[in-house]
């Protein structure tokens, strides 16, 4: 059954021509549904209708806004199989994964209904006698939300729920590639009680719905995560707004393998963080960096172990590793495991997978002989790739970890407690792993990067309050 989706304006559904089509990427053969594409006007009325509503939702209680929230993760964790594989056959992650991305997506709708309740402010006696200061957070507003598909329900949640939670009204720009867990999504918050206007959903283009959001003076912030180069045009075009702006972007995030490390241990961080969710993560481990006296015991386990993992159906729950994305996707990942193999790497796996229907299947490859400056070690191929670099030691692991332009996501594997925590203290990353793969991240803390992988304030847990509220100091004479 295919669905027709619609635009979410000031309440109501908009029905308008479809123009981009949802595609199961495990079956090419299954459409899903099919969205529209807004121009500049119809992101207008969007901003228009989340204007007037933000003044009303400014004043809500922090009750009225637990209460939506609350029962909308309510929702979403009751219908987590059937979502989960709405999900799955959508994206194509392995339907478990995706399952886990719906819990996922309704712990973040419960922690954000209990900030809703938890806004505080300080009361902080004046220098000059008589006065006293009150630092109080308010909303900033309108909030464009812009997100990507390799998370379509949990990063959509933890962007959507903190800016509802704080009192702000939102337009959200979902994926091409993801409006069902986007209609779902929006649908379960809206019939959870909120009113008209709150939350608006448009469908369509980065290049027009982004940049009508990113340019437009009703817009108070926008969230965005994405690949580098978009992120960096959309922080260049917020500032020139002098709109606040957060962007969460690439990675190619180091996972050190040091010789006291326990290797099947060691093996599993770096298939979890490498190949799960077919490597199609921000956070994935890309870069394996194994000390010398380990490496080819550690590459010959890790082969082993991938040679295990079942490349298929996402639906199927035998499956562990579902298809890439789609064709583009599948194009970019074999030109990258093209250019490592131009370029000295030897490949083992990367290859297209033949199943019973027609899909997106590409089987986890590893590129050993590689070194820190190949393109494969540079740029981020976003699929299930990751590469090996031989390093002497912890020295210079460490050193070819931080040499990156990113800095999202680092893992080290060791029993020295000491160079544990040396990584830790060291490391460039914004989130640092200690015998733990490099992705898949709590949802109450903070989520965020440094380097070029992450511009603004870190997302999630009660530090997203930083980016979805703004600070008001206020001095008060009680005299008159
Ligand atoms: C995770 O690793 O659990 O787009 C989350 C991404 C990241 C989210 C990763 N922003 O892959």
């Amino acid at each position: 059954m295919t669905t027709r989706y619609r635009h979410l304006i000031d309440g109501r559904w908009v029905d308008a021509e479809p123009a981009i089509e949802n595609i199961n990427p495990s079956d090419t053969s299954d459409v899903i549904g099919v969205a529209p594409a807004a121009d500049a006007a119809v992101v207008g009325e969007a901003i228009a209708a989340a204007s007037r509503a933000a003044r009303g939702w400014a004043q809500s209680t922090p009750e009225e806004r637990f209460l939506v929230l609350d029962a909308a993760g309510s929702e979403l964790r009751a219908r987590k199989d059937e979502l989960g594989r709405l999900l799955a056959r959508e994206e194509g992650k392995a339907v478990a994964e995706a399952t886990a991305e719906v819990v996922r997506a309704s712990q973040l709708l419960k922690f954000f209904a209990g900030e809703a309740l938890r806004v505080g402010g300080e009361v902080i006696p004046s220098v000059r006698r008589g006065l006293t200061v009150e630092v109080t957070r308010e909303p900033i507003g309108v909030v464009g939300i812009i997100t990507p598909w390799n998370f379509p329900v949990a990063i959509p949640t933890w962007k959507i729920a903190p800016a509802l939670a704080w009192g702000n009204a939102v337009v959200f720009k979902p994926a091409e590639n993801t409006p069902a867990m986007a209609f779902e999504l929006v649908d379960v918050l809206q019939r959870a009680g909120l009113p008209a206007g709150v939350l608006n959903l448009v469908y369509g283009k980065g290049s027009i719905v982004g940049a009508a959001l990113v340019e437009s003076p009703e817009v108070n912030g926008i969230s965005f995560t994405g690949s580098a180069p978009v992120g960096r045009r959309i922080v260049a075009a917020a500032a020139a707004a002098t709109t606040r702006v957060q962007a969460e972007m690439g990675g190619k995030n180091p996972l050190i393998v040091l010789d006291d490390a326990s290797l099947p241990k060691a093996v599993e961080v770096a298939a979890n963080g490498a190949f799960f969710s077919t490597g199609q993560r921000c956070t994935a481990s890309s870069r394996l960096i194994v000390a010398s006296s380990v490496h080819d015991e550690f590459v010959e386990r890790l082969s082993r172990r991938m040679s295990e993992m079942r490349v298929g159906n996402a639906l199927d729950p035998e499956t562990v590793i579902g298809p890439v994305v789609d064709a583009a996707q599948l194009e970019q990942d074999l030109r990258y495991l093209r250019i490592a193999a131009e370029e000295g790497g030897a490949v083992t796996g990367g290859e297209r997978v033949e199943r019973a229907t027609d899909g997106y299947f590409l089987s986890p490859a590893l590129v050993t002989r590689t070194d820190n400056g190949m393109t494969v070690n540079r740029e981020e191929v976003f699929g299930p790739v990751a590469s090996v670099i031989r390093v002497d030691g912890y020295d210079e692991a460490l050193a070819v970890a931080n040499d990156t332009e990113f800095g999202l996501s680092a893992g080290i594997c060791t029993t020295s407690l000491s160079a544990a925590r040396h990584f830790v203290r060291h490391s460039s990353a914004g989130m640092v792993m200690v015998n733990a793969p490099t992705a898949g991240v709590d949802y109450h803390v903070p989520f965020g990067g440094a380097k070029g992988s992450s511009y603004g304030p870190k997302e999630q847990g009660t530090y997203a309050r930083e980016f979805f509220t703004r600070v008001k100091t206020a001095y008060i004479d009680a005299d008159g």
